[in-house]
């Protein structure tokens, strides 16, 4: 029993799942509520891109770059830096390894699924289960653990 936990965790860690066992929908529980400055539940488009732009732009140039964006995400949300690297190239629709309004825009649809111009963790939930490399994958990790209890 616990040599198969042991190994499913290894096993999980060599895919680059969330070493603290986060699981997607956690994930983006945690964001939404980072996100939130007002306390509201929801993300407006201002609370977005003040977050983004003037707390995770690490050297004042407006734009997430690459390696501030996986530095800030794998420090708060603890998911595999290897993970945090194809969620950021998902999220950087232009390909110029830098986040920017441009690429927000154009998630926007995504992200807010009812033109309300605010991000609810339901609606967040659901971009992150398209773009985040786990969101396919969070329900194995689950299996995972849940399984062994059966046997
Ligand atoms: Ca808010
Ligand atoms: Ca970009
Ligand atoms: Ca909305």
């Amino acid at each position: 029993m616990f040599t198969f936990l042991l190994l499913a965790a290894l096993f999980s860690v060599s895919l680059g799942a969330n070493p603290h066992g986060y699981s997607v929908d956690q994930v983006a529980g945690l964001v939404i509520h980072d996100l939130d400055s007002n306390g509201d539940g929801q993300v407006s488009q201002a609370e977005l891109v003040q977050e983004l732009f003037i707390k995770w732009d690490s050297n004042n140039d407006s734009k997430v770059s690459h390696e501030e964006f996986v530095h800030h995400w794998v420090n708060t949300y603890h998911d595999h830096p290897d993970t945090t690297n194809t969620f950021f190239h998902n999220l950087d629709t232009d390909h110029d390894k830098f986040l920017t309004m441009t690429d927000i825009i154009s998630h926007l649809p995504e992200l807010d699924q009812n033109h309300d111009n605010h991000v609810t963790v339901t609606e967040f939930n659901a971009f992150l289960h398209v773009m985040h490399p786990d969101g396919h994958g969070h329900v194995h990790g689950q299996h995972v653990s849940v399984q062994p209890v059966g046997k």
